[in-house]
């Protein structure tokens, strides 16, 4: 860190995430941001969610009453990869006419152009983050929508043969093949199920939509996938069941090393009013930071992390600083997690 940053001082123009100075050769935590969203079907957007919270993130006061200062640890992220939103635009404009006839054309080109596209984020994604985690890092995925951290989630589950996924959405993403596109961002846990056998316990919370083949497939996952589906959380807690009783359930299905996929939709859409598929209910910030002190209460490891779908509006940084907070929380839980 150089010695003339002053952390109770606001974000200089020129400074990275949440104003700080540091490079990621210097940095523990280094982000990858990732501008894809080529298979978004409904509000666009996530492009441009790395954007919206490094900019957002300069906001964020550095000192934390739960973490401290996870600040001093150094927190980096990547600059874009021009390729990814070139594989992004190509695969947009190819995916737009295959989404508008609801999944089937004539031609079957332009869905193996975009899977081939998806494909080449995947592996991008893939070996930027072993590249990062080689060098002793903790990597964490900002997409861009939720197909974006299918090579992150495969780099750690090589890594970490027993891993649990601590998956917070508003949607199952367990669908096999959504519209056609088998990488989908409504099937990245799909994906992560059926491809990558380390991952062990695919734990699922804040859920409200859902189709039956996805509820008939968590059925059939034998317990490998335990969902807490929203609406019986939330009558549970209408009945005075207490959230810290429920959390202590949630992250007791987990193993000890805890991966956390989170899409910025778990949230109630008050705090992510313009994310791509928003859905009443949810999480509120301070359920979802009682949830990362649950982890930690419980003495599990946060080994690494995503946040996706944010997607800025047309005016304003709402949804920006909603992420950027929560972003920072989970930095600040994973680096405690890690140093205990
Ligand atoms: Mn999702």
């Amino acid at each position: 860190m150089t010695t003339s940053f002053d952390p109770n001082a606001a974000a200089l123009p020129d400074s990275g995430i949440f104003g700080l100075p540091f490079t990621p050769d210097d940095a523990k935590v280094v982000l990858v941001p990732v501008p894809f969203e080529a298979t978004t079907s409904y509000g666009g957007g996530t492009v441009e969610g790395p954007n919206a919270i490094l900019s957002a993130s300069k906001q964020v006061d550095l000192f934390d009453l739960d973490y401290g200062k996870p600040y001093e640890a150094g927190i980096a992220m990547l600059d874009e990869a021009p390729d990814v939103r070139v594989w992004n635009d190509e695969a947009k404009h190819l995916a737009a006419p295959i989404i508008a006839a609801g999944g089937t054309l004539a031609d079957p080109a332009p869905l193996a152009r975009v899977n081939e596209l998806s494909q080449k984020m995947n592996a991008w994604v893939y070996e930027t983050t072993k590249r990062w985690l080689e060098r002793r890092k903790i990597v964490g995925v900002v997409g861009g929508d939720h197909s974006t951290p299918y090579g992150c989630i495969r780099a750690y589950a090589e890594r970490y043969p027993k891993l649990g996924i601590l998956h917070l959405d508003a949607h199952a993403d367990l669908r096999d093949a959504y519209e056609g596109f088998t990488w989908s961002h409504a099937s990245i846990m799909f994906n992560v199920m059926k491809t990558l056998p380390n991952v062990k316990r695919l734990v699922q919370v804040g859920i409200r939509d859902f189709g039956e083949a996805e509820f008939d497939f968590i059925q059939q996952s034998e317990g490998r996938i335990h969902t807490f589906f929203d609406a019986r959380l939330s009558r549970a807690r209408l009945d005075g069941q207490p959230w810290r009783e429920q959390v202590d359930a949630i992250v007791d299905e987990l193993p000890q090393d805890v991966y956390l996929s989170w899409d910025i939709d778990g949230l109630e859409p008050t705090l992510c009013p313009h994310t791509g598929t928003p859905v009443p209910g949810g999480l509120s910030f301070a359920q979802a930071t009682a949830l990362l002190d649950g982890v930690l209460r419980a003495g599990k490891r946060i080994v690494g992390f995503d946040l996706n779908e944010v997607a800025p509006g047309p005016s304003g940084e709402w949804d920006g600083n909603v992420a950027a907070r929560l972003l920072y929380k989970m930095i600040g839980a994973t680096l405690r997690s890690t140093s205990a």
